[in-house]
């Protein structure tokens, strides 16, 4: 059977890669929507090429060029947030994958998920901002959400087959970035263009800085938490440089599972949309002669600050890793805008979290609030620096 696939977020690294996979299976799937927020050239390539039933641009500027590059073809073109997060409502979409960047991927995630659709989740921001929203909603309207993030896959590729098995712990993989090693006086000096030059994986810009800070794995640790409902005292970060063991999870018996291969999103993006069914492909295959060694440490979490919030706004709970989230995606804005160092990021998202408004129950309207409120007092921290 076909599956009708809606991607938010069709031109970045994601999106592209989860097109190629599409592409690789006609029989399997069809491109239902695609969206994206900016790219409008990559857009009406891939709209000419895939030919989905609709595409919206978030911004609105660009809607004038998508429409007229477009008019001679059966797409219905739309521009604008609100639209996005619309379009994931219609009742030809089978399954969304959620590939937009950070917090924006919340609201149409949100609805889809109450239009009964199941979520390919890429955007793992929409669960660390408010991950029990998410999946109170995801059980209530009986929907899966599958990961793609590599870690989240592999531990949920572990748990198939385990379902009265409770997970003991869960050990998150790190690749440790490109800064593994370094102290915090090398880190305060480090550039933008060191930053986006990772180790391993090639993704879009921001979250190779939160992988570079290793933010990023404080956010998929609040991820783990919600995906598979545990705390946070079971939640563990290796550092593993060879990113082949993408994550494992022990079980009451001691006993370990782990899911490895080359680091290439294909393989989680393939799953999340085939999923229960695996798929061939004609990906690049690992062999352990080509990596003699595979070696794990602990995370440097004095230098790399971002790891230690993480886990604290995780363990307070409440609307603390939504804080979390806005001061970091203004932090990592800024970075890349050379406004600010590496190590401030973490500087300025601590005085965020103290300064913010708790909120130990938030509402779904909380969340927006308190998202606006952190987003205002990082920029505010940011404007008196510079
Ligand atoms: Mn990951």
């Amino acid at each position: 059977m076909t599956k009708r696939v809606a991607i938010l977020g069709s031109t970045g690294s994601i999106g592209t890669q989860a097109l190629e996979v599409t592409k690789a299976h006609p029989d399997n799937f069809e491109i239902e929507v695609l969206t994206a927020n900016n790219n409008v050239n990559l857009l009406i390539k891939q709209a000419k090429e895939f030919l989905p039933n609709t595409v919206v641009i978030g911004n609105k500027d660009k809607y004038q060029e998508l429409a007229e590059a477009l008019k001679d073809l059966p797409i219905k073109v739309y521009a604008g947030e609100e639209a996005i997060a619309q379009v994931v409502e219609m009742s030809t979409i089978d399954i969304v994958l959620t590939a937009m960047v950070g917090y924006s991927g919340l609201l149409p995630t949100v609805n889809a998920i109450k239009a009964g659709k199941h979520i390919a989740l890429a955007n793992k921001e929409t669960l660390v901002v408010a991950g029990d929203i998410i999946t109170k909603l995801a059980l209530q309207h009986k929907v899966s959400i599958i990961p793609v993030d590599s870690e989240h896959s592999a531990i949920f590729q572990c748990l198939a087959g385990e379902i009265n098995n409770p997970i003991d712990k869960i050990i998150l993989t790190a690749s440790g970035g490109p800064f593994r090693g370094k102290n915090v006086e090398f880190l305060k000096k480090v550039t933008r263009c060191q930053a986006l030059n990772h180790p391993n994986w090639s993704m879009g810009d921001k979250i190779t800085i939160d992988s570079a800070s290793l933010m990023n794995k404080g956010l998929e640790a609040i991820e783990a938490k919600w995906l598979f409902d545990v705390k946070p005292e079971q939640i563990e970060v290796v550092v593993h440089p060879q990113s082949i063991v993408h994550s494992l999870v022990q079980f009451k018996d001691t006993s370990i599972k782990a899911q490895l291969g080359l680091p290439d999103m294909r393989v989680p993006i393939q799953y999340a949309l085939s999923f229960p069914n695996r798929l061939s492909a004609d990906f690049p295959k690992f062999s352990f002669l080509d990596y003699p060694q595979l070696t794990f440490e602990q995370a440097d979490i004095q230098s790399f600050k971002n790891l230690t919030l993480a886990f604290e706004a995780m363990k307070k709970g409440g609307n603390m890793p939504c804080i979390l989230n806005a001061a970091n995606e203004i932090a990592v804005d800024n970075f890349l805008k050379e406004n600010i160092g590496f190590v401030e990021m973490s500087s300025i998202i601590e005085e965020t979290m103290n300064k913010a408004n708790f909120i130990a129950s938030p509402l779904l309207d909380d969340y927006v609030q308190s998202n606006d409120e952190a987003r205002r007092i990082a920029s505010t921290i940011i404007e008196n620096k510079i």
